[in-house]
């Protein structure tokens, strides 16, 4: 007990000064801003990640640490980073397949270390519960711009992943997993897993051919015991989260979805999906990027997006009702 009231008065004190010093670097980077403006944009145009996991081979079904190293063009770390949707640092995950998924954050594990982070290098746990090849996005926004970066892993071991398969339903019954507090849901989610005991049923109205570079609406409507839901609640800062995929497996496109209200879309959402965004809180490392999503919603969510290419696409998504963490996924063909 003595020695963790020892721990927290250290973190506190870690904290105060980390505050402070914050402090004074972003008054320095604002006034650096407004002087050398060219050298800013040269600097946000190269964002460079590299991996470091431990162990180095990564085996199914163990607990692994990835560290990213966030730098610049001159491999100075990259630290100047904006808390959004409710986070530092997004990871995706997704297996080959399309059928395993996860989302972390550096702020999801205990053991969050804030001075290496000051240092550019940012830590997540995951266990991969299959072999073989994952795709892993990061997402990262500074004050003026968004990144997303994407690499892939390997994972060894015994137990392989099933090959891609083709299900093109638009109606499904969908598992929730209790969160861990905090909208955190740190484990792998096996789409394919039909053993939990919370079911939703949710049903996608989308356009009988989906065309690539075109505009596409994609209704969710979500039903408990055959009735509307209609009190989700946010989860990360959004209505839903998406995580679209081909089985290119050539990129991650993270984004969000529009609650519908009465048929239309809620008048905060209906602009310019940041217009609405201000900066409120204070962050524990970098700024504030908040988001507005009604306090309670459903049963209607619309996913607007484009298909850049022609192919097969998993829409991996995210939601959250009560405790319960929902990842409704369809798979949609995309023609030329
Ligand atoms: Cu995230």
């Amino acid at each position: 007990m003595q020695s963790r009231n020892f721990k927290l008065f250290n973190l506190h004190s870690v904290v105060v000064i980390l505050f402070t010093s914050l402090f004074f670097v972003n008054i320095g980077l604002a006034e650096q801003r407004t002087t050398h403006d060219s050298h800013k944009i040269e600097k946000q145009a190269n964002l460079n990640v590299t991996l470091h996991t431990e162990p180095e081979m990564i085996e199914a079904g163990k607990f692994t640490t990835l560290m990213f190293k966030l730098t610049d063009e001159k491999g100075e770390p990259f630290t100047d980073l904006m808390v959004h949707h409710d986070r530092i640092l997004h990871v995706l995950i997704v297996s080959e397949n399309l059928q395993i998924v996860g989302h972390i954050h550096p702020e999801d594990f205990e053991s969050r270390d804030i001075l290496a982070e000051l240092d550019g290098t940012y830590t997540v746990h995951f266990t991969f519960p299959l072999a073989g090849k994952y795709i892993l996005a990061l997402d990262v926004m500074t004050e003026d711009t968004e990144f997303s970066k994407y690499l892939y892993v390997d994972v060894t071991g015994t137990k392989k992943m099933t090959d891609i398969s083709q299900d093109f339903r638009r109606e499904k019954i969908v598992n929730g997993y209790t969160e861990e507090g905090g909208d955190r849901l740190a484990k792998a989610v096996d789409l394919a897993d039909r053993n939990t005991k919370s079911k939703y049923y949710v049903k996608i109205d989308a356009p009988e051919k989906i065309k690539a570079g075109e505009m596409v609406h994609i209704t969710y409507s979500f039903k408990r015991d055959d009735k509307p839901i209609t009190d989700f609640v946010p989860f990360l800062d959004a209505p839903m989260h998406f995580a679209i995929v081909s089985t290119r497996l050539d990129g991650i496109l993270h984004t969000h979805g529009t609650v519908l209200m009465n048929g239309k879309t809620h008048k905060m959402m209906k602009k310019d999906p940041h217009a609405g965004h201000n900066m409120k809180k204070p962050a524990t490392t970098g700024h504030q990027h908040q988001g507005t999503t009604p306090e309670k919603f459903g049963p209607s969510i619309m996913l607007m997006t484009k298909f850049q290419k022609a192919g097969v696409y998993q829409i991996i998504g995210q939601l959250k009702h009560k405790d319960q963490i929902l990842f409704p996924t369809f798979m949609v063909e995309v023609v030329d």
